[in-house]
């Protein structure tokens, strides 16, 4: 069991120990940043933060901008002045920005001067927005500031620290709120015992610091052990593997589809630096965990997270990992298959995945904790099957079941098989309303550059993979599938059945 003092302030937790000289962040331009350094910069941020800009503990501050040292240094001087770190992403447009600071009641906001457009642009009512990274003399980081430590504000563990925006794959955002010690609990836990992290790790990605995957995979995770993070501004898969071989990346996280792309580049970069491979996000078809051990002899570390939990809560390391599985609850977490009404499914039957451990869902004033937080669990609204041997198998989100004349059919199941054909280089599938089956299977694939779009040869392909009722009626090409800002994917933008 996590234990941690009543007294507890995260960011003052993170940026203890590592000697001064040790590097903390990395950019692509060479630019290092030593903890040395980073320790006085949040200092300085803080006494600016509590000073000129009038910000108190628990206030809640927007950070915007893209991944940089600044964001970072920006975040952890919010959480050490006691204040709430509200980080969102910088493609959020001018009124969902307006939403979240109305949900959150944010006052300040800290912005990168090359995302503060949008956030201009959206006028909302009392908010004071304070720039950096720009040349004008009130520019946070051109401001005359004490040089002197700043002492930690003494947050109770179970004060807030941050507040995560989640739009889900659809619907009106939802602030989750999560304590000091939840962030210490994520890196306690899935960092700790999944990816078994050292000092000398580099760790690089693409989620954002504005999505709670990237915030734990490039700033708490390395912090908690001394580590360094590389923080790329572009981080597509294009630019990825390049990172990786110049900057002698050991760990990184990205999403199925990245680590797909990433296979066609591979042969021309080296990658040996390469120790654990992290994918979440969405679900990984065992076709790219086979590809990818193939060609670099490593296991991609699969897991499933989500923000209501902050961070990862199952998956499996090293020679545990079985591919098409998402793992067994990380040490100190626990999961179980449900019914509707919450009673445990025999394993190998699918049912709502149920999630308890350190940390749990707390939206912000909002009535659909009710629906997420049932007796204690926390229903994550994914559909799972427990085998026998105690490993979690991924289904489809609860709202992705499509069912064609009485038979269940999961979406990510015939996507996986279509991915299986080696001109498919993404695939969504959704159910279509259907007066005769109730619904019919309809497939949207990406095809790579060049390939032949044939529909009857593909249809034929997953007649070859899959049971035929499982087949798509009809399969539509895409030049790109919809996706959020964090990189889901918006099935239901898909659907043509008009019950969205
Ligand atoms: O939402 C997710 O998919 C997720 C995955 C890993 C870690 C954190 C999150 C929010």
């Amino acid at each position: 069991e996590l234990r941690y003092p009543d007294r507890l302030n995260c960011a003052a937790e993170l940026l203890t120990g590592p000697p001064d000289d040790r590097p903390v962040f990395r950019t692509p331009t060479g630019a290092t940043w030593t903890y040395g350094t980073l320790r006085a910069r949040v200092d300085r941020l803080a006494h600016l933060l509590t000073g000129d800009l009038g910000v108190v503990p628990g206030n809640r501050v927007l950070l915007r901008g893209p991944t940089t040292p600044w964001l970072a240094a920006c975040w952890l001087a919010v959480l050490k002045a006691g204040a709430v770190a509200v980080t969102v992403l910088a493609q959020q447009r001018p009124h969902e920005l307006a939403t979240m600071c109305e949900i959150a009641r944010i006052e300040h906001a800290l912005c990168d001067i090359r995302a503060v457009d949008d956030l201009a642009k959206a006028e909302i009512p009392g908010l004071r927005i304070t720039t950096y990274g720009g040349d004008a003399p009130d520019d946070l980081l051109n401001r005359e500031a004490p040089g002197t430590p700043y002492p930690a504000v003494e947050t109770a563990a179970d004060d807030v620290a941050l507040i995560a925006f989640t739009s889900g794959t659809t619907g009106r955002p939802k602030g989750c709120m999560h304590f000091h010690r939840d962030v210490l609990a994520i890196a306690d836990t899935f960092s700790k015992h999944v990816l078994k992290p050292h000092g000398d790790d580099v760790f690089a990605g693409s989620p954002p610091l504005g999505f709670t995957f990237g915030l734990g995979g490039l700033v708490i995770f390395p912090m908690r052990v001394g580590a360094s993070s590389l923080l790329l501004e572009q981080a597509g898969p294009r630019q990825l593997l390049p990172a990786v071989a110049e900057h002698r990346v050991s760990v990184l996280f990205t999403a199925p589809t990245a680590y797909r792309a990433m296979l066609d580049e591979l042969d021309a970069y080296d990658v040996s630096s390469l120790r654990r491979c992290v994918s979440a996000g969405e679900n990984l078809p065992a076709a790219t965990w086979r590809a990818w051990r193939e060609r670099t002899g490593l296991r991609i570390v699969n897991g499933i997270g989500a923000t209501e939990l902050l961070h990862i809560f199952i998956s499996a390391a090293d020679e545990d990992i079985r591919p098409g599985t998402t793992g067994v609850p990380v040490p100190g977490w626990h999961a179980r298959v449900v019914d509707e009404t919450g009673h445990e499914q025999p394993d190998g039957e699918p049912g709502l995945l149920a999630v308890r451990g350190p940390v749990g869902c707390r939206y912000l004033a909002d009535p659909r904790q009710r629906e997420y937080v049932r007796d204690g669990w926390n229903i994550t609204g994914d559909t799972y099957i427990r085998q026998s041997d105690g490993y979690f198998r991924y289904v489809a989100r609860a709202d992705d079941m499509i069912i064609s004349a009485g038979y269940n059919i999961a979406g990510p199941e015939v996507e996986d098989a279509l991915l299986r054909h080696p001109d498919v280089v993404e695939a969504a599938v959704v159910g279509r309303a259907d007066e005769a089956r109730g619904q019919v299977v309809v497939a949207f694939a990406v095809l790579k550059e060049g390939a032949e779009r044939d529909a009857e040869a593909l249809r034929t392909f997953v007649k070859g993979e899959l049971a035929p009722y499982k087949c798509p009626r009809e399969i539509v090409f895409l030049d790109a599938l919809p996706r959020t800002a964090t990189g889901k994917l918006q099935r239901f933008r898909l659907r043509t059945d008009g019950d969205q």
